[in-house]
């Protein structure tokens, strides 16, 4: 095995100065005088990668030379955010980049600005892969990353006059890339359609089209292991950039569309998030990388080799299948070991159930993928005949367990009209997982309860976690210098449980005054970062309330801004006096997918009360509401060390786990949450005492369905909801339109499937406590200190840790 070798020598300021001179004349083609902030952030992403190389090629011996096993984290979708100031950190370069570019006449900050945030993924399970390969680069185990380079990421999102929401595509890689290394020599090629014929009574697959996967890779460097692993996304190429045939007759527009038809596969990211989209598009996009992947893991793991021994494969690399959206890839290693290297039905099955675990994002049935076999069959002939038999085989194993004839029915895979992603891949991989501990409990309780029945010891957790790198050291800087002065040591960093040595110095009058002037000194930059992005004016003496998530009816955004009005209508009318009423800022930041209805709604809703109540006299210094347009990465670093009120309220038994909540802990935020997700476990480590906790349980939520939920009677019931609901539909943000929100308010009062009702009295209960405890500041603080200290566990690096004992069973290289 190689040695171990720091990165090239850390280099002087001057030096780092000389190497981005060298970039922008060599590379970018410009002097220095002519240079822009957009060329000096080029020219110091391609210098700071270039410290990083050596690493990076001693990283890839070792994984394939060494002896410990590596991981492949299949996930259609990684949420980076941007990547200069954290290759800075982890190159150990971010002083030199500081003085350097102050060197060369520009600030620092001008430079990072420049990078546009590439959006490859939808939200918390996108975030939660880029987390992943954070840590297991930092903890040095050997990984790959393997997705999609979508030419277009997920939507910009605009408000239009009415307050719509407005999608625009996001052109992220219309100007220089500097990142991603295109490799076309390591490319792959993927089929599709055709038929599948018996040749000397072998089956043969026939494709009628092939695509050309070129890989771009992403150097992922680990904080202070010395280790840069790899994230290999594929962009999908033609082989026949022209048919010559249909340029000859002339057709010229028709001569393209082969081309055409090959990029579509990588050209946009579906912007749904735990929905699932039933499409052509989506299979082939599924297919495309995953066959692309497991290709490169035996050109990488076997170099050179006709014949492979792959009956060792499980043993160089294991995949993780994040979500069902890669599950494709389990029929497809059967099909390469049976139709491409020989290999029997049965050697070729343990060989994939060893390969593949399987990870559960959601509880909700509309998530988990079911494919029409028919469209299986048209893109994938040989992978539905694989299917069929693996489903086969999967009834006769129940039978031979002696499951019920109904229950086998009920657990197929394949329907004879549909696959099942989430069946297939929990029988075809050795492990299953949840996200949180009550995630967990609730697919083998619930959603998966007949497996969990047959194999109950598939079944395990692994809580998520966050990067402390980027969530902490990088957006909240001023926070990492207090936790580091008050540990004596920055390496919590990289052992994030450290935090709890901060408990103590929750007693410590000077050291909790100390915490409220960075938080203070927080929601002070963000009011200069709205000013400069939104050019809306931000009271800094408010209290700062954040709902930031994708908007989904389960995480009830609705509840939230109906609270709003009911306090808004409350000073309005006098019910509450004004001069006892906290001023707060209430801010959301939400995406809706483009044809969500009722989530498009709710943002209509949320940017015309704010309309409405920022302008109202009667109410200012008092509440104001903000909608912040294009909630992504960049705004989370901002907001979340801002803020000091997080919402966590969705419908218990439905958010798998959240990572925005760990985030907010995390950055000293207290949380006014339902017992949902990995909510569950936050409160249970910063104690009840520091969590506002309200609304009803899993089990109340469930006798509520089973005796009949009827929401009209909590509109009744309680006045103050009874008034906020009236106000939505009398027109009050709509300018007397009673009609404009019609829709959601009779989703309200007649459906209302996550029982926002039924949980409101609870949650406009809770805010008498909040704002009495946010009354005495040096209390709040310490509370948001304890919830700091005690909240390492949500480390990414502690997921890690637990996905490689209880999973992968792996470790760093040696
Ligand atoms: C999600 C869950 O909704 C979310 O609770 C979880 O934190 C995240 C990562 O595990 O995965 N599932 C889908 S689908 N999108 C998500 O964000």
């Amino acid at each position: 095995m190689t040695e171990i070798t720091a990165p090239k020598s850390p280099v002087t300021a001057e030096q780092f100065a000389d190497e981005i001179r060298e970039q922008l004349k060599y590379a970018q083609g410009v002097t220095v005088e002519q240079a822009t902030a957009a060329d000096v952030y080029v020219a110091a992403a391609k210098a700071v990668r270039n410290h990083l190389q050596d690493a990076w090629f001693t990283t890839q011996a070792d994984t394939v030379n060494g002896n410990t096993k590596a991981v492949g984290y299949l996930s259609a979708e990684f949420l980076m955010g941007k990547q200069l100031e954290n290759a800075l950190l982890n190159a150990g370069l971010t002083d030199q980049f500081d003085a350097a570019v102050e060197a060369l006449g520009f600030q620092p900050k001008d430079i990072v600005d420049a990078e546009y945030e590439p959006g490859l993924g939808n939200g918390g399970l996108g975030r939660l892969a880029a987390c992943f390969i954070d840590s297991l680069a930092s903890l040095g185990v050997p990984a790959f990353g393997y997705g999609i380079q979508y030419r277009y990421g997920i939507f910009k999102q605009q408000f239009d006059e009415n307050g719509k929401q407005v999608e625009t595509p996001d052109y992220w890689l219309s100007n220089e890339e500097p990142w991603g290394h295109i490799d076309y020599n390591r490319d792959q090629k993927v089929s599709f359609g055709g038929e599948v014929v018996e040749e000397n009574g072998k089956k043969v697959w026939k494709p009628a089209w092939s695509v050309r996967a070129v890989p771009v890779d992403y150097l992922v460097p680990g904080y202070k292991s010395q280790r840069v692993n790899t994230l290999r996304l594929w962009t999908a190429r033609s082989y026949d950039e022209f048919d010559l045939l249909a340029f000859n007759r002339s057709e010229y527009m028709e001569a393209v569309e082969p081309k055409v038809k090959a990029e579509n596969i990588s050209k946009i990211l579906y912007p749904e998030d735990s929905t699932k989209v039933g499409k052509e598009l989506r299979l082939e996009q599924q297919y495309f990388f995953v066959s692309a992947s497991l290709h490169d893991a035996i050109r990488v793991f076997y170099p050179g080799q006709d014949k492979p021994d792959l009956t060792t494969f499980p043993d160089k690399i294991t995949f993780q299948l994040n979500d069902t959206h890669p599950v494709i890839g389990i029929p497809e290693l059967m099909r390469i070991l049976i139709d491409e290297y020989g290999y029997d039905w049965d050697t070729a099955w343990t060989i994939t159930q060893k390969t593949f675990n399987y990870t559960c994002h959601t509880l909700l049935p509309e998530a988990l993928e079911v494919w029409p076999s028919s469209l299986i069959g048209e893109l994938l002939p040989r992978h539905l005949e694989i299917i069929e038999k693996i489903s086969d085989q999967f009834k006769a194993e129940l039978k031979d367990k002696g499951v019920a004839e109904n229950t086998i029915n009920d657990m197929a895979i394949y329907t004879g009209d549909a696959v099942r992603m989430a069946y297939l891949a929990t029988y075809g991989g050795s492990h299953v997982n949840g996200v949180a501990e009550l995630h967990s409990q609730l697919l083998k309780d619930v959603t998966l309860k007949n497996f969990s029945d047959a194999y109950p010891d598939k079944f395990t957790n692994v809580t998520n976690g966050v990067t402390p790198r980027r969530f902490i050291k990088l957006a909240n800087p001023a926070l990492s210098d207090l936790i580091t002065e008050g540990l004596g040591t920055d390496k919590w960093l990289s052992d994030l449980e450290l935090l709890q040595g901060l408990a103590p110095l929750a007693q410590d009058d000077e050291f909790v005054k100390k915490f409220a002037a960075v938080k203070q000194a927080n929601k002070h930059s963000f009011v200069g970062f709205a000013k400069d992005h939104y050019g809306i004016d931000i009271d800094e003496n408010t209290m700062f309330n954040t709902m930031v998530k994708r908007l989904h009816e389960y995480k009830r955004q609705s509840l939230k801004i109906l609270a709003v009005i009911s306090r808004y209508a409350g000073i309005k009318n006098g019910t509450i006096n004004a001069d006892d009423v906290l001023p707060r800022t209430v801010f959301f930041g939400a995406k809706a997918a483009p044809g969500y209805y009722l989530a498009k709604m709710t943002i209509q809703l949320i940017n015309n009360v704010s309309r409405v109540v920022n302008n109202d006299p009667d109410v200012k210094g008092k509440l104001a509401v903000h909608m912040l347009p294009n909630y992504n990465i960049e705004m989370a670093q901002n907001l979340i060390p801002a803020t000091e009120l997080d919402e966590q309220i969705s419908q218990a038994g439905k958010e798998a786990s959240g990572t925005g909540n760990m985030k907010f802990a995390l950055n000293g935020a207290l949380t006014v949450g339902t017992l949902d997700g990995a909510n569950v476990e936050i409160r249970e480590r910063v104690g009840a005492e520091n969590f506002f906790l309200f609304g009803m349980n899993v089990d109340e939520v469930e006798s509520l369905y089973a005796t009949g939920y009827d929401p009209a009677k909590y509109y009744e019931a309680d006045p103050r909801l009874k008034q906020a609901i009236d106000l939505v539909a009398g027109g009050t943000f709509s300018e007397g339109d009673r009609n404009a929100y019609a829709p959601l308010v009779a989703d309200w009062l007649t459906k209302d499937w996550f029982m926002t009702l039924a949980d409101f009295s609870s949650y406009a209960n809770i805010q008498a406590q909040i704002e009495e405890l946010y009354t005495h500041p040096l209390d709040w603080n310490r509370k948001a200190i304890l919830n700091v200290a005690n909240s390492g566990f949500f480390s990414s690096d502690r997921s890690i840790e637990d996905y490689l004992e209880r999973i992968w069973h792996t470790g760093p290289l040696a």
